[in-house]
């Protein structure tokens, strides 16, 4: 498969005025009719023949301004020869048969538990019927539907029964169809200029009682869209439905999102406070793309981030609103690193607008989605708040209705804010993550900081431009006073100075505050200097970070130096965790050692090979050490998180939870009794699962387990957790075996997206369990791929980045890894997404 580039772009042959869909129903032989009006398109070369994409498509008929034509379609689609085409508009009729039931990838169209659904982002539509599957051209469609089942919907607002109309133009990622028994729960919104919307959230019959925490998201994105960026919703119903076999999180579908069932469906005995987040999140960033993204698409895949990174970075906003802005800055900036950083540092490292692909559906990644959101808060911080503002204002009314690029964004910010972005473009087509070195010096009053950055290089960019980088900046006194509260300083070059003058002592530096730029910080700091930065700083973020710099420090001399836990690491957290002021959310955050993944990957940035066994071992020790450290304060804390009264989604009432629940597992390195009490006395799902996982992690709680499988045996969404947690939480030595066990349980349907994630990531994710040196961790997970790729090649293609670290590691584990790669590689007949994955991380 040859890959696609982005400087290959050219406008399609025509414009597609006017689209008419109907769809006869079957669950191994839908038709679906298709006429298109189109005419040449102005913008591109005259006289082209006219290409359609089609994939697995039995063309029944086909019809040129009524007359038949003969022409047969090949592999990836149709050609009309441009002698056939008229010069002038005309119509394009097709006739298509399709198997829905047969539709294992969950691309296209496909079943779902007997309800028929899509997924067309990002090249699904082709599989539907013969149509320019890109994103560029936009149609404004009209769709009728036959069948006997009860709920009929698509995009755009209700005609009929079963008829839809659409009056705004779309691509066809955006298409989407539903066909099911289902339920709705539904509500109203009244927008900004007074039209009554119609909300529905559609679900199977049974689970209609758990839509009422994405309800309530969704009312609150609409309003949060109305106040902060001025963006109005623009039909008269807006739909959800939940679906069970889904390969991501959701689809902005216009007017008609598709959302994996867990990221709807929520009661305080089934979801956890995650859980909750993430439902609030998505359902936020799906509305968001009304107008990122629908109003305003992208004129080809490589501008993915255009309408991601951005919805992305809204998404951040808002729960930062609805939440605690400071906590939720944290969490992004760890998810940012924990996954993101790690894909930049390896074989996948790409740019948030990459310049070729093989399969655009393996650009869904953390570098595109929160790296492109990344980049967006940093031409904020840039440009200034109002100035953002602006600019997006400018990008709705100039780019509305059109499908836009990269250049277009950053012109929009030039043209309204007089900045020069060209250097500030580096983010966008160069891959890698700086590092930046902070040195400094203080000399007759004057406090100089050095800054260095370093681009390393990522495969196929061997050089890098200095990029732009604002670092926010605060200086503290040793007694933890600010003598210099938060300023901007912009880096532009590879060596920059900053000097302060009139200070009567040193001070300490509290650089990058807020992550204002994701780069990797290097810079000498002593303990005591991070204490006192724990303790004082203003700024949240760096606060948590300097807890999270005494403990990595602790962790990585502990690895490599046997010392021993030092006790001001120990008594700078117990600090924190006593101190009632602060938000217990942000304490359970503090809380926290790094992940077993994040030391390995901090060991490896270091220039040391982590051992995966010794990290987790490590990480044993400071915890266990730390409980004994709190032993004293440990009952009186947990007693006073209990949440009290009925239960509450709110992130403060999650706060407790978090903070309790991490109180407990400190606990039960010295006692498991409170946590099994606590395990029996749940209230809520996050409650039980915390309480399970802790017992778990101390090789205990098997009693608890059957009990929870008795409990959720029909709960699909709870059973996920319960195959997942046993993995997650399994000893290093069991993990590879325990997941084994469990894909031979009856219950585990491995073509359920959710359960084969459930089951096969939660080894990945399972550190040391799956770097174990025996490398059958790395065996299972080849066999899965091997076994998944032929019927969900997106899904295996995901799962396999759990591989793409495999540098970071010993030359055996290297050696184990790199082989199980070309074994699966050179399975007959892989699919094009996992043969670009396995290729790019071979090398
Ligand atoms: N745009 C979709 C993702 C589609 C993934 C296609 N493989 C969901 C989202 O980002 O909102
Ligand atoms: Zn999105």
């Amino acid at each position: 498969p040859t890959a696609i580039l982005l400087s290959d772009y050219t406008p399609f042959s025509h414009l597609i005025d006017h689209v008419t869909l109907h769809f006869t129903l079957h669950p191994l032989q839908t038709r679906v009719s298709a006429r298109l009006s189109l005419r040449p398109n102005p913008a591109a070369v005259q006289g082209q023949d006219l290409r359609l994409d089609g994939e697995n498509l039995s063309l029944l008929s086909l019809a040129l301004n009524g007359k038949p034509l003969a022409h047969a379609p090949d592999e990836t689609g149709l050609t009309i020869p441009a002698a056939d085409l008229p010069n002038g508009p005309f119509t394009l009729e097709t006739e298509v048969e399709i198997s829905p039931q047969t539709n294992t990838s969950l691309d296209g169209l496909y079943m779902s538990n007997g309800m028929y659904c899509t997924q067309c982002e990002a090249q699904g539509f082709r599989k539907i019927t013969f149509y320019p599957d890109r994103p560029d051209v936009m149609a404004r469609f009209d769709v009728t539907m036959d069948t006997d089942l009860p709920t009929q919907l698509s995009n755009g607002n209700p005609t009929g029964p079963g008829a839809w109309h659409d009056p705004w133009p779309k691509p066809a990622y955006l298409f989407a169809l539903v066909a099911g028994d289902l339920v709705a729960h539904t509500d109203h919104f009244t927008t900004l200029s007074g039209r009554r919307v119609t909300l529905n959230i559609y679900t199977r019959a049974g689970d209609a009682h758990k839509c009422a925490y994405a309800m309530d998201s969704l009312i609150r994105s609409m309003r949060w869209d109305e106040q902060v960026y001025g963006r109005e919703y623009d039909l008269d119903i807006f739909n959800i439905v939940a679906v069970d076999d889904f390969n991501m999180g959701a689809m902005e579908n216009k007017g008609l999102n598709i959302f994996n069932s867990k990221l709807v469906l929520a009661t305080p005995d089934t979801a956890t406070d995650d859980d909750y987040a993430r439902i609030e999140a998505v359902i936020a960033h799906e509305y968001f793309h009304n107008w990122t993204g629908n109003r305003i698409t992208c004129r080809d895949w490589f501008q993915l981030c255009l309408k991601e990174g951005l919805t992305v970075y809204r998404d951040q906003q808002f729960s930062g609103d609805m939440r605690s802005a400071p906590v939720k800055r944290i969490e992004d900036v760890l998810a940012l690193r924990a996954r993101q950083f790690r894909e930049d540092g390896g074989p996948l490292a790409h740019a948030v607008r990459p310049d070729s692909y093989v399969e655009i559906n393996n650009f869904y990644t953390a570098t595109i989605y929160e790296k492109g959101a990344e980049v967006i808060g940093m031409l904020k911080t840039l440009v200034g708040d109002a100035a953002y503002a602006d600019a997006l204002n400018l990008y709705f009314t100039r780019h509305d209705g059109h499908a836009a690029t990269i250049e277009d964004w950053l012109q929009v910010f030039t043209d309204a804010t007089g900045h020069d972005l060209t250097q500030f473009k580096h983010w966008y087509t160069q891959a890698g993550t700086p590092h930046l070195t902070l040195t400094d010096d203080f000399k007759n009053g004057t406090y100089t900081l050095y800054i260095k950055q370093n681009n390393p290089t990522t495969p196929g960019q061997p050089h890098k431009d200095p990029k732009v980088i604002p670092i926010a900046l605060g200086l503290l006194s040793t007694s933890g006073a600010e003598v210099l509260p938060t300023t901007i300083l912009t880096l532009t070059q590879a060596e920059h100075s900053f000097e302060f003058p009139n200070l009567t002592a040193k001070p300490i530096p509290s650089a990058l505050r807020g992550f204002s730029a994701p780069v990797v910080l290097h810079q000498t700091q002593s303990n005591t200097d991070r204490a006192i930065l724990l303790a004082h700083d203003t700024d949240a973020f760096n606060k948590c970070e300097a807890g999270r710099a005494l403990a990595k420090s602790a962790l990585t001399d502990h690895i490599l130096h046997q010392t021993p836990t030092p006790h001001d690491w120990l008594a700078a957290i117990t600090a924190v965790t006593r101190e009632t002021t602060l938000d217990p959310a942000f304490r359970a955050l503090t809380l926290r050692l790094p992940s077993d993944d994040d030391i390995a990957q901090t060991l490896h940035a270091s220039g040391h090979i982590p051992d995966p066994a010794a990290i987790h071992a490590a990480r044993r020790t400071l915890q266990t050490d730390l409980a004994n450290h709190l032993k004293p304060h440990l009952p009186s804390l947990i007693a006073a998180h209990q949440t009290p009264g009925d239960f509450s989604p709110s992130a403060i009432a999650a706060g407790h939870r978090a903070f309790r629940l991490g109180l407990l597992s400190l606990m039960a390195r010295i006692d498991t009794a409170p946590a099994t009490h606590a395990y029996q006395n749940a209230k809520s799902m996050t409650e039980q699962l915390g309480a399970l996982a802790i017992l778990l992690d101390n090789g205990m709680g098997q009693p608890e387990l059957a009990q929870f499988h008795a409990q959720w045996q029909n709960d699909r969404l709870v059973m996920d957790k319960w195959f997942g947690l046993q993995i997650s939480m399994a000893a290093p030595d069991h993990a590879a075996h325990i997941t084994k066990f469990l894909t031979e349980h009856a219950d585990f349907d491995w073509k359920n997206p959710n359960r084969f994630r459930a089951v096969i990531a939660s080894l990945a994710a399972n550190h040391a369990g799956f770097h174990h040196a025996s490398g059958q961790g790395y065996a299972l997970l080849a066999d899965w791929l091997i076994k998944l790729d032929p019927v969900n090649p997106q899904t295996a293609a995901r799962m396999s980045t759990a591989f793409e670290t495999w540098p970071r590691y010993d030359q055996t584990r290297q050696t184990l890894i790199r082989n199980e790669l070309s074994r699966i590689r050179q399975t007959p007949n892989l699919s094009r997404n996992l043969g670009e994955m396995l290729d790019r991380m071979l090398g």
